[in-house]
């Protein structure tokens, strides 16, 4: 033991005290980044659909501002739900839709947007904005619209289906089973799919419609070979794979643009309406809050708007996008319905608690099946 330390410590005081005053070695800075200069974070982790944006986008806007984006998806609005709730932080930008919106905001998962952030929100188009379940837009921004409907090859599935009875009727099921049905494994879509072809309300909130939606579908499911939303882009393009399906309209265009038997309908008794937003997180703050509006911003420039839109599909909110979307499909009514097609269809309402949980039973049940 050194029992001198009391007289060597003040000298050591002394020389600390000069080697602070004269230099001072720099504190541990960390490196500075392309995206720091420019008061954005490193990293951004943006939760999405599976086929939802131009697959260049993120490497664009990494080359752009120094920001590397991370992608993951989900299946659902409920599949992102669960995530969100079992605490699953670490996603900056999420795009559920509108009724998912409606849930979200009620359950405090979603943060208020900054709209100064975000000047680009006025490309969106008058009728996209203030929608029913965000009046203010305080928390969400408009992404893609579009409908639900059926998908079918032209070159097996005749006469064209006009109606839900192509997914739910078995006469005619049994005629495509063993070439592939598909129906989207998506509870709202498929419950609400089902409702609509009894005549019911895609809301409805009724035990006894509820229960006869239950018993159709439970007919049905042994001639659909897969429940697939995700998955099903792909296997529409793989000849032979699927020859119907329950299908989100820019999917079949996008499987048209590939192999044109593919066509698209909105069954007569009516569908899905629906509208897909950019939302953040209640639990991003800060700078990480800062890019991720900062890349809503960007994916809000007509031009990217554009060359998204032309990539996945779908109908663009940002109206001042139109001069950069291929005219082919700002024609196509499958992509851009005329008025009296969108007078058919409803939007999907937020359930009451009770409500969802008999919608959580009835697709339990549907999709184990007898
Ligand atoms: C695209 C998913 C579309 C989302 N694959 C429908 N709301």
């Amino acid at each position: 033991m050194n029992t001198k330390w009391w007289i060597a410590l003040p000298t050591l005081l002394i020389l600390t005290a000069c080697a602070k005053a004269t230099e001072a070695p720099p504190a541990a800075q960390p490196e500075a980044t392309a995206a720091g200069e420019q008061g954005l974070a490193d990293q951004l982790f943006v939760f999405n659909w599976s086929e939802y944006m131009d697959p260049d986008l993120p490497g664009q806007y990494a080359d752009e501002f120094g920001v590397n984006v991370v992608l993951d998806y989900y299946d659902s609005n409920e599949d992102l739900l669960a995530k969100l709730q079992a605490g699953g932080t670490g996603y900056d930008v999420i795009f559920p839709s509108d009724y998912m919106i409606a849930q979200m905001i009620d359950l405090g998962l979603l943060a208020e947007l900054d709209m100064s952030n975000i000047p680009n929100v006025v490309n969106v188009a008058p009728e996209n904005m203030h929608p029913a379940y965000d009046p203010e837009n305080k928390y969400s921004v408009a992404y893609f619209w579009g409908t639900t409907g059926i998908g079918y090859d032209t070159s097996v599935v005749d006469p064209a289906p006009d109606s839900w009875a192509w997914i739910f009727e078995p006469e005619i099921l049994q005629q495509y089973a063993d070439q592939g049905v598909n129906v989207l494994d998506d509870q709202r879509e498929l419950i609400g799919a089902a409702l609509k072809y009894l005549g019911y309300s895609l809301n409805s909130a009724n035990e006894a419609e509820l229960m006869e939606a239950q018993d159709l579908m439970m007919t049905a499911r042994e001639y659909w070979t897969s429940f697939d939303s995700t998955g099903y882009i792909d296997n529409l393009m793989i000849p032979g794979e699927i020859v119907l399906t329950h299908a989100w309209n820019g999917d079949v265009i996008a499987a048209q643009a590939d192999n044109e038997n593919w066509a698209y309908a909105i069954p007569k008794e009516g569908g899905l309406r629906w509208q897909d937003n950019m939302a953040i997180p209640a639990s991003v703050t800060g700078i990480q809050k800062r890019t991720a509006e900062h890349f809503i911003n960007w994916l809000l420039d007509p031009e990217i708007a554009g060359q998204n839109t032309n990539y996945v599909f779908y109908a663009s909110a940002n109206e001042a996008a139109n001069p950069y979307i291929d005219p082919e499909l700002l024609d196509d009514p499958s992509a851009y319905p005329p008025a009296e097609v969108l007078a058919k269809l409803e939007w999907a309402e937020p359930l009451s608690t009770e409500t969802l949980n008999l919608y959580d039973r009835i697709w339990t049940e549907v999709k184990a099946g007898p």
